[in-house]
């Protein structure tokens, strides 16, 4: 694609805060052209942006300035499913929901979730190693991508493409694509291991009065539902009003009285009636303990997506609200709220409106710090030095992580070194140089930000 209009949505991130200039978007139908594309550009110094469903939110998939863009978006296929094992084989290009929507009518899920899910691709989930709704049950990328196949920038075929769960047999290479944000490889072909879907779900929504009762809450759930926990969400009062103001004909308060603290616990397991049983038990003892002050539960499937979506549209609620300064850390849960309500002290000096809410996954320890000015006035400096340096000073300082699971990016590379050494970082730019020693995958983003080629390549 060459056509401007076209390319606008390939240059153009889903936050619409960072636009590359590229001129050229390339949509390879299989492995051998990604090989045919990658090999070309290598010798020309060409730099490449592979893209996926461009949902990212670090502005890692969208280039700087005119890096070719090539998007997995036409590798599509479900390549093979081993119903046994539960193990799946499909392209990187394939639509997160569409491939766990085609898993669904097989009895089966993939282990991860995202509200991007009708966008994103099973591709570049893995690129950026990302989390979700689920991390909780079913852990990291790392765990469940048993199998990869990825194009190197000389044009080389690396097939990993294993369907082995134990294989200790060397350093297990593919591991460094997962995470990797484009700037090793592009990733082709996966093979995952998905577990069965759950025959039971339940889904319940609770107020809370503060946050101890959320962490409290989070305790006794590990401790009162066990192995059927899949999912411990969590979002405060401010996150709320701007999805009910944002989208009033979708959402309403599931509550009579606004409480600050919500959180969304999810029970799935293979018997109905035994994860009911528990899952009352387990509220009936959070009312009296006085740790929760309400709580909804759904009663079926409609009722749960929507108990869901309070949780999952509050991303698109504050985007459509205004400019959004995104940030996506882990903390400790002693430190998971009050770097949130100490921005929001901090904020409240500045001159201009600002709205700071936290949401996130509060059984990963990961919080999502976003402040919100509303209108249409992009980055301001008065904002933003108030926000900055503190919170990565903030994280650095509480032995936690600048990115949880969104990545690096263009949005955050030269913080790394606020949570990782200078060992760690010089190892990350030897192993970058190995895979691609002209550095044309994916400069100034990620650790390639840090490596000399990036500046030479054009
Ligand atoms: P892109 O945005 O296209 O690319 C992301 C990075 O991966 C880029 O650096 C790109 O170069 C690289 N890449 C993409 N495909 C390939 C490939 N095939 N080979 C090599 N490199 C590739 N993230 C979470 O972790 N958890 C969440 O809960 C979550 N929720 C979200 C909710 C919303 C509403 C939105 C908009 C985003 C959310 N995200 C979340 C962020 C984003 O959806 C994830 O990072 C997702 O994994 C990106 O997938 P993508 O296909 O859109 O990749
Ligand atoms: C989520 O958990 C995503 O909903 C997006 O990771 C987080 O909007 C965000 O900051
Ligand atoms: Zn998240």
């Amino acid at each position: 694609m060459t056509d401007d209009d076209a390319l606008d949505n390939y240059n153009n991130d889903w936050l619409n805060q960072y636009k590359g200039t590229s001129k050229l978007a390339l949509r390879p139908g299989n492995t051998k052209d990604v090989a045919t594309i990658l090999k070309y550009c290598n010798e020309k110094k060409l730099a490449v942006t592979p893209q996926g469903g461009n949902t990212g939110l670090v502005g890692g998939s969208v280039p700087l300035f005119d890096e070719v863009i090539v998007s997995l978006s036409r590798m599509n296929k479900v390549l093979d499913f081993d119903e046994v094992s539960g193990i799946v084989v499909c392209e990187a290009g394939c639509v997160l929901q569409d491939l766990d929507n085609w898993l669904a009518d097989r009895g089966h899920m993939v282990p991860l979730d995202l509200g991007a899910k009708g966008s994103c691709h099973i591709g570049g989930n893995v690129a950026t190693n990302a989390g979700g709704l689920r991390y909780l049950r079913y852990g990291s990328l790392h765990g469940s991508v048993l199998g990869m196949e990825t194009v190197l920038p000389s044009g080389e075929v690396l097939d990993s493409m294993s369907r082995l769960r134990k294989d200790n047999t060397g350093y297990d290479v593919k591991q460094l694509f997962i995470g990797s944000e484009g700037t090793l490889g592009a990733i082709t072909k996966l093979a995952i291991s998905v577990p069965r879907r759950p025959l039971s779900v339940n889904t319940m929504f609770l107020a809370l009065k503060d946050f101890d009762a959320v962490c409290q809450t989070y305790s006794e759930a590990r401790r009162q539902l066990a192995e059927v926990l899949s999912a411990v969400e969590f979002a405060d009062r401010p996150s709320l009003d701007i999805l009910f103001s944002e989208f009033p004909d979708i959402h309403r308060e599931p509550f009579q009285d606004k409480y600050p603290f919500h959180m969304l616990i999810e029970v799935s397991g293979s018997d109905m009636n035994h994860d009911r049983e528990k899952m009352d038990t387990f509220l009936e003892h959070c009312m009296m303990e006085g740790l929760i002050q309400d709580g909804v539960v759904a009663q079926d499937t409609q009722q749960s997506l929507a108990l869901w979506a309070l949780r999952e549209d509050i991303t698109m609620a504050l985007a459509q609200a205004g400019h959004v300064y995104k940030y996506d850390f882990s903390l400790p849960l002693d430190h998971f709220y009050t770097i949130v309500e100490e921005m929001r002290e901090r904020l409240s000096k500045v001159s201009i409106e600002t709205h700071t809410v936290g949401y996130g996954h509060v059984g990963d320890s990961n919080v999502h710090l976003n402040i919100c000015t509303p209108g249409k006035r992009g980055v301001t400096p008065e904002v933003m030095d108030v926000i900055e340096p503190f919170v990565y000073d903030f994280v650095r300082d509480h032995a936690g992580s600048i990115s949880a699971e969104h990545g690096l990016g263009q949005m955050k590379p030269d913080k790394i070194f606020h949570t990782k050494s200078h060992t760690s970082v010089d190892i990350m730019k030897q192993i970058k140089t190995v895979f691609d020693p002209n550095g044309i995958m994916n400069p100034y983003k990620h650790v390639s930000y840090h490596t000399e080629l990036a500046k030479e390549v054009s």
